[in-house]
């Protein structure tokens, strides 16, 4: 049996009567849209294209696209071509680019046209690519997208086992350096079937939006995978997802399932205090990941919405969420517990597992864990234990069954001997009426030892005045030795392109 992702995702909708619907809809660019035919054919053609131009299975496609139609049809046209899919992250810098293309070995890249001047210094001497194809004017040196399906077959998706190698993600996790995260076949559908089908519920009739963009695992399931399980569609947007622009999307679009990730809910619930919700506003349901959804957060949006949003915790490295609140039972400022089809464990520092109210790292298993790293063997065994996959991320279980997050591995610390979770403390000022974002880190006092130290970022209309009561809130919130000795008013924190808080980089200016 053929077991091409593709053939689910795509070529099953032809035979199941919604050919002329819309899978995916552009809020912005040319405002184009997508049939699932469409999707089919065009998918089908770029597969051709690759053919034509002697792309072998297995070579790598890079993809520098932002969220527009053709990024599906690449993606899957690729599958189909029994090539790698490896759509990067579009916010990222030359220097990065040329360190993953390099490592990558892509024979072919594509490019929007707008991202094509940041990437342009690194492909004159890169030895790898053979084709850089850009979506729009091509610029000299590189061919346009559109010249190079033009005419080719239709081809369909090549014999693939559910095994098989299907497409990589770039994670640079929350440290900086970039792995290639090597996904198979099946993964996809795992994700789909699980969290998609189980948590989410999603339905042929929901239109989807995901803040959080398609190079991003989250964003891949959330904006493609898991609307393509069900021949449901999704508004793209290929710029910057401000409150404004979002709000416009949630009254024209009308999404019904708004997937975002914490940033954007803090940023969103202060427009819309201002503003009052968007006319004709349509969402049954909101998903939030990337990082855990402080409580504060998620209830303001809730009392402001009257939606729900579904807290998750996933990885690149497991594809999706695994970890999940669920509609009707959702506790703010928890995780919840296993999605069906998922187990997890805390373990401490000697890998035994540590029992209820006590902090440990969270190990995942379930059916869509990565092959492995690229080139990172090392790496791969130490994250890749067997069936389990170690996430890096410290978490404490409740008596309920319920998981509370800490932390990641490197971001606790310990003050008078007692272990502290920036997030419990970034928490409790994110409650403060004066603040939108936090981070805490830790930073040695005049005798050396570690304290909490805060960098917040400020509502608008607020001045540091605002907070000076800042510590003392802290202390009646969360106790005597958490609160933050020093607190630094900063216009914006450090995050990765996906929202992840960066406290790595706070900890080196301490
Ligand atoms: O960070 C997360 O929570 C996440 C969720 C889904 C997929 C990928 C990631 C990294």
């Amino acid at each position: 049996m053929n077991e091409n992702a593709a053939l689910y995702f795509v070529d099953r909708h032809l035979d199941a009567g919604r050919a002329d619907k819309v899978a995916f809809q552009e809020a912005d660019g040319g405002k184009r849209s997508l049939t699932f035919k469409q999707l089919a054919e065009e998918s089908g053609r770029f597969a051709g294209a690759l053919h034509r131009h002697g792309v072998r299975r297995e070579e790598r496609v890079a993809m520098i696209v932002q969220d527009q139609i053709e990024c599906p049809v690449i993606f899957w046209g690729a599958l189909k071509a029994g090539a790698i899919p490896v759509p990067l992250n579009t916010l990222l810098s030359a220097p990065v680019y040329d360190v993953i293309l390099n490592d990558s070995r892509a024979s072919i890249l594509v490019v929007s046209e707008k991202l094509w001047p940041t990437v342009q210094p690194v492909i004159a001497d890169n030895p790898y690519l053979r084709a850089v194809l850009v979506i729009g004017e091509a610029p000299e040196g590189t061919e346009s997208y559109q010249r190079f399906v033009e005419g080719a077959q239709i081809l369909p998706a090549v014999e693939a086992h559910e095994d098989e190698m299907a497409f990589w993600l770039y994670s640079s996790g929350s440290t900086g350096q970039p792995k290639g995260v090597r996904h198979v076949h099946s993964s996809l559908k795992a994700t789909a079937d699980t969290f998609g089908a189980q948590v989410l519920g999603i339905r042929e009739d929901d239109i989807v939006f995901s803040v959080a963009k398609i190079f991003f695992a989250y964003g891949l399931g959330n904006a493609m995978s898991f609307p393509l399980s069900v021949g449901a569609t999704t508004v793209l947007l290929s710029g910057r997802p401000t409150p404004e622009v979002v709000s416009g999307i949630l009254e024209t679009h009308r999404p019904t399932l708004f997937c975002g990730v914490p940033t954007f809910y803090a940023a969103m619930n202060a427009a819309l205090e201002k503003t009052g919700l968007p006319q004709g506003m349509s969402v049954r349901l909101c998903t939030s990941a990337g990082e855990a959804l402080p409580r504060e957060v998620g209830e303001r949006w809730h009392r402001l919405t009257g939606t729900e949003i579904v807290d998750g915790v996933g990885s690149t490295e497991m594809l999706h969420i695994f970890l999940s609140n669920r509609p009707g039972e959702i506790v703010y400022g928890t995780s919840g517990t296993a999605v069906p089809g998922y187990e997890v464990r805390l373990v401490d520092e000697h890998d035994e597992d540590v029992g209820e109210g006590a902090v440990g790292e969270l190990l995942v298993r379930g059916p869509s864990a990565a092959d492995g790293y690229w080139n990172k063997r090392h790496k791969s065994r130490s994250t890749f234990e067997g069936h389990w996959t170690r996430t890096g991320d410290k978490y404490e279980c409740t008596a309920d069954g319920r998981y509370i997050y800490c932390g990641r591995t490197d971001d606790m610390f310990k003050v008078s001997g007692i272990w502290v979770s920036p997030f419990e403390v970034e928490q409790a000022l994110v409650e403060h009426p004066a603040v939108l974002e936090a981070a805490v880190v830790a930073c040695a006092d005049d005798k050396g030892l570690d304290k909490p130290k805060a960098y917040v970022v400020l509502n608008e209309g607020q001045d540091a005045a605002a907070v000076e009561n800042l510590k003392e809130f802290v202390k009646e919130k969360i106790g005597m030795w958490k609160y933050p000795r020093w607190v630094e008013v900063v216009d914006d924190l450090p995050k990765t392109a996906t929202g992840k808080i960066q406290r790595f980089k706070l900890r080196a200016q301490v």
